[in-house]
């Protein structure tokens, strides 16, 4: 028989024996997302983050063949420097188990993680979504069927502008997913606070996210959660200067023919490289707000009974 291991840091197994509220963080941000060595800095600000908030922070890969719930600082500079590393999804990290590899996990992975390591609520960035020209291409990304079916609370900063917004919400609302603003009725973008779209529900505490996580949960319906957190005003770009940037780099995935799983990592990387790295900067800010804002949901959800 083949048993799935799943190897828990010394720091989870000690949150799990007394039962501390845990917070879920993906590792694709880390080796597809951001370049090094900024990448090993905002892992480690944004387990931090979590710890401040009260909360034990899982960052989540497959290293070697074992999923690792929870990784120590020596496997996350590793990992943060590694190359060739794959993107997994719910498509494909069994087959990276089986065959001893390693990949990072995406929003879609993570949440099937921690989903199966007890874990309610995960972190992170932004989520994948419907990219421009999806009518064409087809390309929509797994997180959002993921959102439907796997019951663990995603918070991200919205969806980008390098995304068919409007789209993006279309299928989430097919797909039963509740999208949830925190703090204001705009959808946020990512770099910038507010978009010109409406999102559907809006929350202004921890407290109604986490009772309204667990009552899909009695209710019978599958599935999570999506917080849109805004960017703090302080750090966000402004969506006038992006526009024209984001315009370049999706023209210039086209004229080199980027397909499929490299599509999100190559136009997050170009558009590092056309705003001369400010649009990390952002990026960086509005991941360690959502880590903070994880841990107050996982502070409340330990506080409701089961
Ligand atoms: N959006 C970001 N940064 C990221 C990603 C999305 O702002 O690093 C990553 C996440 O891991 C997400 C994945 O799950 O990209 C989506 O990839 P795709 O579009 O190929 O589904
Ligand atoms: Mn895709």
């Amino acid at each position: 028989m083949t048993t799935l291991d799943m190897i828990f840091s010394a720091e989870l197994r000690r949150a799990r024996d007394l039962g501390q509220p845990v917070v879920a963080l993906e590792s694709t941000i880390i080796t597809h997302g951001m370049p090094y060595p900024q990448n090993l800095e905002v892992a480690r600000q944004v387990e931090a983050e979590v710890r401040d908030g009260g909360a034990v922070p899982a960052t989540i890969a497959v290293l070697d063949g074992r999923l690792h719930i929870g990784l120590d600082d020596t496997q996350l500079s590793t990992l943060a420097q590694a190359r060739g590393v794959a993107k997994l999804s719910r498509a494909d990290m069994a087959a990276c188990i089986a065959t001893g590899g390693t990949g990072a996990t995406t929003v879609a992975a993570t949440m099937i993680a921690a989903h199966l390591a007890g874990i309610e609520v995960f972190a992170t960035g932004g989520i994948g979504g419907v990219h421009r020209g999806a009518e064409d291409s087809f390309d929509i990304s797994a997180d959002l069927m993921e959102l439907a079916q796997t019951p663990v609370t995603v918070v991200a900063a919205g969806a980008k502008a390098i995304l068919d917004v409007e789209k993006t919400l279309e299928v989430l609302e097919t797909q039963g997913v509740p999208v949830i603003a925190y703090g204001q009725d705009s959808f946020p973008a990512f770099w910038s606070a507010t978009s010109r779209l409406k999102a559907p529900l809006r929350m202004d505490d921890a407290d109604s996210i986490a009772r309204a996580h667990r009552l899909r949960g009695a209710l019978g319906v599958p599935g999570g959660q999506l917080v849109a957190n805004p960017i703090p005003q302080a750090d966000e770009i402004p969506a006038a200067t992006l526009a024209p940037i984001i315009a370049q780099a999706t023209a210039d995935a086209a004229a080199h023919g980027i397909k499929g799983k490299a599509v999100t990592p190559y136009l997050l990387q170009r558009i590092f490289e056309l705003t001369q790295g400010t649009s990390l900067t952002a990026n960086i800010a509005l991941v360690r707000n959502n880590a903070r804002l994880g841990a107050e949901i996982a502070q409340v959800l330990g506080s409701l009974p089961r």
